[in-house]
């Protein structure tokens, strides 16, 4: 990896904060930030974010249409509304999550903890991913249509996360 990459991936984590947990800016009610902003106060150029929101792995960003706005498309803690669309989940959703955490989300659910909402997968694989962050991974999975019949609502972010408020320890088909 050259040093220009390692620049870009620095720049595109520093991003996530900032528009997603930046708690000292005034963000518009859908989570947008102004570009210019970001170029003035926070090191960034206009290339740069261009190529941060094209080929950031997850797209987890997006531009208005003028590009003079960004934000990001999921995993707030900042209370903004990013416009999710409301779907239907597929039959099954997974978890990722880590083995510590697994007893007390058998008490308690599944938890938004600090964002907004409780982050789903629709494969394991991406699921294992998630829960790698937090130590040894479990996949949990879970009985979205059964949530999704009984009323619990779930958006999809247009990156493809899928969304609810809490997942119930009751609609937990199984701990890994
Ligand atoms: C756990 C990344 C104990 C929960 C990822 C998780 C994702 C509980 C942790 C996105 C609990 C919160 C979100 C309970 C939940 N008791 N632990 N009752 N309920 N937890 O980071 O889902 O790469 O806030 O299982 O890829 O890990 O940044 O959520 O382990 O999509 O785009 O509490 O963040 O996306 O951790 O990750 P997080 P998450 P980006």
């Amino acid at each position: 990896m050259d040093c220009t990459n390692t620049q870009l991936i620095k720049q595109g984590k520093k991003l996530s904060y900032l528009l997603r947990h930046d708690t000292h800016y005034a963000f518009d009610e859908h989570g947008w930030r102004e570009v210019s902003d970001l170029v003035a106060n926070h090191g960034y150029s206009l290339e740069e974010l261009c190529e941060i929101v094209e080929t950031n792995n997850k797209k987890r960003y997006e531009f208005s249409e003028d590009m003079t706005l960004i934000r990001a498309r999921q995993g707030h803690s900042i209370p903004v509304d990013v416009e999710l669309p409301e779907a239907i989940p597929p039959d099954i959703l997974y978890h990722g999550t880590a083995k510590h955490f697994v007893e007390s989300i058998r008490e308690q659910g599944i938890q938004r903890m600090c964002r907004l909402y409780v982050h789903l997968s629709d494969t394991i694989d991406s699921a294992l991913k998630v829960g790698e962050r937090h130590g040894s991974p479990v996949v949990l999975e879970i009985n979205a249509r059964r949530m999704s019949e009984e009323g619990v609502r779930f958006f999809r972010s247009r990156n493809g996360v899928w969304l609810t408020a809490f997942v119930d320890a009751r609609y937990i088909i199984s701990f890994g």
